[in-house]
């Protein structure tokens, strides 16, 4: 068992029987530490998944999971009416004995949160079976559909301008003239390829605060590791990795899924010539996607999918590029260079939506 915590004796202020066995690292989210925990209830293995909170970004930890369970909650009970399995279909948060949905461990001055794991069930990295994606869609829309009616007023704004791609740019120029780590002059051709397009990122920033796009209760990071899909089936499970769960707009959890799915390279690839978008599972994400929404999608949010796309992958790569001029300090990275790789990726699919956006844009109006 990993021994940087004392997981017996954190696991021992939630709400569960049975006894720990193991706790080990688990998944590949780049935000918090997520561990599988295992446990022993009277000769019955049931497991658990444990994650210390990352404090440095979740600064307001007890409005964070306010939120969760608010948003859990609410799918949960359109889960049940629908006739779905509510311990399946949607994230379980295992309280603490006092009650509340995460625990304060003051001898770490750290939080963990703990949920029932969803069994028989993948949160895939890449498509890897026909069909996944196109089921991924379906989860995400589905999502969308069950939040259309939550009161978005009761949501607090967890990371604000999460994807205020303007604000984004902002701090990106902020990082490039600090240059903290001397990294600047090995990677002036993707500063330049993100300056080159300063255009696109007040794009939908501006559809909305002028009131044109809706403000929707949104994921905010729809990539398909966060979605399970049943592992016999592929059919949609639930949709997981909730923090980031906040007023948005529907283009970016449309471009958001496939910036990370139409490409069917890792998103860290050093081999740029495997990173490609994928028209064909464009079409499918796109297909599934709007098939779920059915008729809550505007007019201009369905012009603005395919640019959605461009702007989530291109603000992603800025992200990354960002991260790595500042040391390395937002994203999980396992060595050095990994967030410049990551960049480079985003951006060579940039460039790949750019020369097919009209044929995106055509497949959009088709469904
Ligand atoms: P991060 O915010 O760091 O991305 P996530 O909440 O997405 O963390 O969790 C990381 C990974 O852990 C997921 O991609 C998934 O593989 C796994 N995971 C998270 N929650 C569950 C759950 N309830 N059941 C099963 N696996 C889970
Ligand atoms: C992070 O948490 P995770 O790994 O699902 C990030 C997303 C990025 C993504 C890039 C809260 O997602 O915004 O698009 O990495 N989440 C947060 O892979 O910043
Ligand atoms: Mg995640």
């Amino acid at each position: 068992m990993n021994t940087k915590y004392d997981f017996k004796k954190i696991i021992n202020n939630f709400e569960l029987d049975g006894e720990l066995t193991s706790c080990e690292r688990y998944g590949e989210g780049h935000i918090n530490e997520t561990y599988l925990a295992t446990v022993n209830d009277n000769g019955e293995t049931v497991r658990y998944i444990l994650q210390k909170i990352n404090k440095s970004l979740f600064k307001n930890v007890d409005k964070l999971m306010s939120n969760i369970v608010g948003v859990t909650e609410f799918i949960r009970k359109k889960v049940a009416q629908k006739g779905g399995d509510p311990n399946r279909e949607v994230l379980t948060v295992v309280y603490t004995k006092d009650k509340k949905p995460y625990y304060y461990a003051p001898e770490y001055d750290e939080y963990f949160r703990v949920y029932v794991f969803i069994e028989r069930a993948i949160a895939h990295m890449n498509v890897e079976r026909k069909g996944q994606f196109y089921q991924s869609a379906v989860a995400f829309g589905t999502f969308a559909m069950y939040l259309a009616d939550f009161d978005a007023s009761t949501l607090y704004e967890v990371l604000p301008d999460f994807h205020n791609t303007a604000k984004r740019y902002e701090n990106f120029m902020h990082s490039v003239s600090a240059d903290k780590f001397g990294r600047k002059h090995s990677v002036i051709n993707e500063i330049n390829f993100v300056l080159a397009r300063e255009r696109y990122c007040k794009k939908i920033v501006d559809l909305l605060s002028s009131g044109q796009m809706p403000l929707k209760v949104t994921h905010n990071d729809t990539k398909l590791n966060n979605v399970m899909l049943d592992e016999a089936t592929d059919e949609p499970v639930a949709v997981i990795d909730l923090d980031t769960v906040m007023p948005g707009s529907i283009c970016y959890d449309f471009g958001d899924s496939i910036r990370f799915g139409c490409n069917p390279a890792v998103e860290d690839e050093k081999d740029l010539s495997k990173v490609v978008f994928d028209m064909g599972l464009f079409e499918e994400y796109t297909k599934g996607y709007l098939s779920a929404m059915g008729d809550s999608i505007t007019k201009t949010e369905k012009d603005n999918l395919a640019f959605g796309a461009i702007i989530m992958t291109y603000e992603c790569g800025m992200r990354f590029l960002a991260d790595y001029l500042d040391g390395d300090t937002y994203f999980h990275t396992k060595y050095e260079g990994q967030n410049l790789d990551r960049a480079r990726t985003q951006f060579k699919l940039v460039a790949e939506m750019e020369n097919q956006f009209d044929k995106m844009k055509n497949i959009v109006k088709k469904y």
